[in-house]
């Protein structure tokens, strides 16, 4: 009996985490046909790149114990909601929001949760765009409703995160005071670099629309 016990918790176990990997597939896919169709209409690739991960079960473990939650199936699927994640990296800040919708959009796509840390930066000065979407998943003998957590940034907003999360881990997460600032600086001034490429951007679509226009009267006259 022990050992149907655990046979049948360790099915139960890959199969939960199968889920997930299944919404990973599902919702990259999902992204690739936005920026592949995006590029065809458009001639313009919002998505620079894209980066998805399962938290490793020791993982889940640890956050289940840190945040209290009880250690149970349900618990952890309904608790934590980002064992399936994925990170889109885009040029601009107005990319951001446009592929944020384009997703939200999607019929089979529920939002759950919208952090925009863009709008609302943490006190550090990360930016971000953080989703927690939900998207079902047909099984031989089931459907699972499946959390999928996006985030979503810029490259500068990415480049401040990895060198920001480096210099946690480096610390055992006790920044010397000088380093926070200098972090918050360099925070302020990606954001003022994002801001400022995305004004270039504008420029150059009036620029492409004017000589658009002055190229479709050249050709009716
Ligand atoms: P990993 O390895 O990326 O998964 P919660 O997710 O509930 O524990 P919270 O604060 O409610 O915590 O979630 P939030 O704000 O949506 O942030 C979760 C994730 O965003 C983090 O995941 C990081 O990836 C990223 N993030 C949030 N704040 C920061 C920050 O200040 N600096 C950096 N570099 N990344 C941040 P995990 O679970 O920490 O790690």
């Amino acid at each position: 009996i022990k050992f149907n016990n655990m046979k049948a918790l360790k099915t139960e176990l890959i199969r939960f985490m199968m889920s997930y990997k299944f919404a990973l597939e599902e919702m990259n896919t999902k992204i690739d046909i936005l920026k592949q169709e995006f590029q065809y209409i458009h001639d313009y690739n919002p998505i620079e790149h894209v980066k998805s991960r399962l938290k490793s079960p020791e993982s889940i473990l640890k956050k289940s114990q840190r945040k209290g939650y009880v250690f149970s199936l349900p618990s952890i699927r309904e608790n934590i909601r980002d064992i399936a994640g994925i990170r889109i990296t885009c040029s601009f800040i107005s990319d951001i929001y446009e592929i944020s919708n384009m997703l939200q959009q999607q019929k089979d796509i529920t939002l759950i949760e919208c952090k925009d840390y863009i709008k609302n930066p943490k006190p550090n000065g990360y930016q971000s765009l953080h989703l927690i979407l939900q998207i079902p998943i047909f099984m031989s003998d089931r459907e699972d409703h499946v959390y999928v957590e996006i985030q979503i940034r810029t490259i500068a907003m990415d480049f401040w995160a990895s060198l920001e999360h480096k210099i946690y881990y480096k610390y055992n997460q006790k920044v010397p005071q000088r380093i926070i600032d200098d972090l918050k600086e360099a925070a302020n001034s990606a954001a003022q670099l994002d801001a400022k490429m995305e004004s270039i951007q504008k420029e150059m679509l009036k620029i492409k629309e004017t000589s658009d226009d002055e190229e479709n009267i050249h050709e009716l006259m």
